[in-house]
């Protein structure tokens, strides 16, 4: 099979049309250049060809690596729900077989990066090289990006989707792209966190955060302290009835995200932010408080008590359940607006929960705040709102995620009309959300200490996924371009006619993105565009 397919691969590229007397088909001429790609890739150069996809064309993989089928599968599954034709994967019979997609990880001229890839676009073969499965899974989205919604029917008997032909070199600017969905506040099911999946990997985001556990409750089965989703998990703001993930849905969203190259990181919210699992389990408690079921929005009454063995037993506990399931390498501990921890027990805290984490294997994340404790360099600074702790962590030779509040939190309104959402950190229409670069925004941070960017979506004013996708749609998608593309290649005039072309896949996927005034939003267009012939 791997020699057939190659045999395909090297006569297509001699010339597969001396080897099928087939008329050729005059493909119209495209432009690369004036596709909709987001982010928008490194390198573009367009030669003025097309490919045309239809029911001839095949897919190929250079070796029968799983991950590499796995892809190949991934990729002519989503052909088939934008075109309807279902290419086969690695077809021994190449009859009727007059066009390639060839996916490869031999020869590559991506370079190391796992995620780099190079897309090679002519008449009749698309040929698609990275160094690992990962880095080919990020170019298959270039690919999608660039199949246009509707078939061209007058070129041939077939319906054909031409693709512009020409060349992209890509590698992403920053290793971490990330969202946050908070399932604490409202709890989001196993279906709609698969759905946020599909939508951010489009756009070659590589990481979700889930923020599991809050003062209105406990979303993640731990099976040593089973009232922390049988009590804490029954809450959530406004008096709904809550919800939590099974270890076994939990694994189920890890293993969907894995498929789809995106890293899931677990946050259990502490000391603060800790009311659900302290009704639970009462001992916990550090405040004196009387211990009540909270559905409320306000944030920082709750602690745990930081100074007694047994509740670091069970925080060993939590976090060796977790970690065992998670397969990467990060353990968020929150860490953030503990205001009834004495700094002193704060500071203590964070310093023995991040050998809980190293213990069972992964590295700290937390909110700024963490910046106070004496900590390791290979934890992890979230900057959401100090930059004061942010220069802390620095100093500590810690990297840093950026998420601030005043740019990147989804759920900030757009602007006074907006339905659902806060207005603390600001109002953030799409043109804020994708304004400012991530390398300055926080006066000397050396580029190299940022590992990435991060979108928050906090949910106290959403409980369904239309409203999470009329927050997070379309501000993400320009967070995507800040994080994976280099900073020279943003443009806001420029990115705001390739958003508007994004309206066709987002009303096909069935997102209730929010149709800001500031895009020229194309209802029905075209991601293919023909160069008029003189
Ligand atoms: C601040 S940002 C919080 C969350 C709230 C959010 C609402 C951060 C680390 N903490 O607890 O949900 O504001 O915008």
């Amino acid at each position: 099979m791997k020699t057939r397919g190659l045999l395909i691969l090297a006569i297509s590229i001699l010339g597969w049309q001396c080897e099928t007397p087939k008329p050729e088909i005059e493909f119209p001429l495209t432009d690369l250049n004036t596709t909709d790609l987001i982010p928008i890739p490194k390198i573009i150069e367009a030669n003025g060809e097309a490919f045309g996809l239809d029911q001839f064309t095949g897919i190929y993989t250079s070796t029968s690596d799983e991950a590499l089928v796995s892809v190949a599968d991934f990729l002519a599954g989503r052909i088939q729900d934008r075109t309807g034709l279902r290419l086969p994967v690695n077809n021994e019979d190449e009859a009727g077989i007059e066009r390639i997609i060839y996916l490869t990880t031999k020869n590559t001229e991506a370079g190391d990066n796992k995620e780099a890839y190079s897309l090679h676009l002519n008449r009749d073969s698309v040929i698609l090289s990275a160094a690992d499965p990962e880095g080919i899974f990020r170019g298959v989205q270039t690919l999608r990006q660039l199949i246009p919604m509707q078939s061209n029917d007058t070129l041939a008997e077939q319906p054909i989707w031409p693709l512009a032909g020409g060349r992209v070199d890509d590698v992403p600017n920053f290793a971490y792209r990330g969202s946050m969905l908070d399932v604490a506040r409202h709890f989001f099911s196993v279906e709609d966190v698969k759905k946020y999946i599909d939508l951010l990997a489009y756009y070659k985001i590589n990481v979700l955060h889930l923020h599991l556990t809050d003062d209105q409750g406990w979303r993640i089965e731990i099976k040593s302290w089973p009232r922390l989703t049988e009590v804490g998990g029954q809450t959530e703001v406004g008096g709904g009835e809550g919800g939590f993930f099974t270890q076994s849905d939990y694994k189920e969203i890890v293993d969907y995200a894995a498929q789809h190259y995106i890293t899931i990181v677990p946050e259990i919210d502490m000391p603060g932010h800790t009311n659900a699992a302290a009704v639970a389990y009462p001992f916990l408690d550090g405040t004196g408080n009387p211990l009540r079921p909270y559905t409320g929005m306000r944030v920082g009454f709750s602690s745990f008590d930081t100074r007694k063995d047994t509740v670091y037993s069970f925080i060993d506990d939590v976090v060796r359940e977790i970690s065992a399931i998670t397969p990467g390498p990060y353990f968020h501990i929150g860490g953030d607006e503990s205001h009834s921890t004495p700094k002193n027990d704060y500071i203590y805290f964070v310093q023995r929960v991040e050998k809980i984490v190293h213990k069972h294997g992964k590295l700290m994340i937390g909110w700024d705040e963490i910046g106070q404790a004496d900590i390791s360099s290979k934890s992890i600074s979230q900057f959401w709102n100090s930059e004061k702790h942010v220069n802390s962590a620095l100093e500590k030779g810690m990297q840093v995620i950026l998420s601030p509040a005043t740019r990147t939190y989804l759920d900030m309104k757009y602007d006074t009309l907006s339905k659902h959402g806060l207005t603390w950190a600001a109002y953030i229409p799409v043109d804020s959300a994708y304004v400012w670069n991530p390398e300055s925004f926080v006066n000397g941070i050396p580029k190299e200490m940022i590992l990435g960017v991060e979108a928050p979506l906090w949910s106290e004013t959403i409980s369904t996924i239309s409203e999470l996708e009329y927050l997070a749609f379309p501000r993400v998608i320009g967070h995507s371009e800040l994080s994976w593309s280099p900073s020279e290649k943003h443009n806001w005039e420029a990115f705001k006619v390739r958003l508007a072309n994004q309206a066709p896949y987002l009303d096909r996927m069935d997102v209730n993105f929010y149709r800001s005034e500031r895009v020229d939003w194309k209802e029905n267009p075209y991601t293919f565009k023909e160069i008029e012939k003189d």
